[in-house]
């Protein structure tokens, strides 16, 4: 019988409207998770207002780059992944490459935002950075979605 040799952990993935707005750059992306073995869970599109935008960058009130991010992440579709790998959160993030732009381009030129992105704020991608921002981030997404009933249905394959 098939018995499951890795451990399969769910992480968000989000390209940003500057990406979205070139599908040169959003199937560049979608290659990368393919290329990448993550397993697509959920995908969709979607299009935020301020409001929400304001509501999933709430730990970055005050900061400086706080309204260009709120207005740029409402300005246009995004397209949201659920993905599942082995270490998925830390991949995704490895993939994504440094936040700041010069810093990408420069040392990791390889990377999504190191090829792709235009500046700190539009930077192509974004992922989650660690399991409780996964839970809260995927919950913001995809409200429909149980991450706990997902684990579990995992369960009888690691048996
Ligand atoms: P993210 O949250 O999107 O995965 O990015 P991160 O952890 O690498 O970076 P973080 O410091 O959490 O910043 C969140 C988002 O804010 C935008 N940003 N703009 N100087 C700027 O204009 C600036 N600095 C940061 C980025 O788009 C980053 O994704
Ligand atoms: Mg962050």
């Amino acid at each position: 019988s098939f018995r499951w040799s890795r451990t399969l952990q769910l992480t968000l993935a989000v390209i940003k409207p500057d990406a979205v707005a070139h599908p040169i750059m959003s199937e560049a992306v979608h290659e990368k998770i393919l290329s990448n073995n993550f397993l697509i869970i959920r995908s969709k599109e979607l299009e935020w207002k301020a409001t929400d935008s304001q509501r999933f960058y709430c730990e970055h009130k005050g900061r400086f780059f706080y309204q260009r991010l709120v207005e740029f992440m409402s300005s246009g579709p995004m397209r949201a992944y659920i993905l599942a790998h082995e270490n998925a959160i830390q991949l995704w993030r490895d993939l994504m490459g440094p936040t700041k732009v010069f810093r990408a381009r420069i040392t990791a030129s390889e990377t999504i935002r190191g090829s792709l992105g235009l500046t700190d704020t539009r930077n192509t991608t974004h992922g989650s950075d660690s399991v409780e921002s996964a839970c809260r981030e995927m919950a913001f997404f995809f409200p429909e979605f149980s991450t706990s009933q997902w684990y579990q249905d995992l369960e009888p394959l690691y048996r």
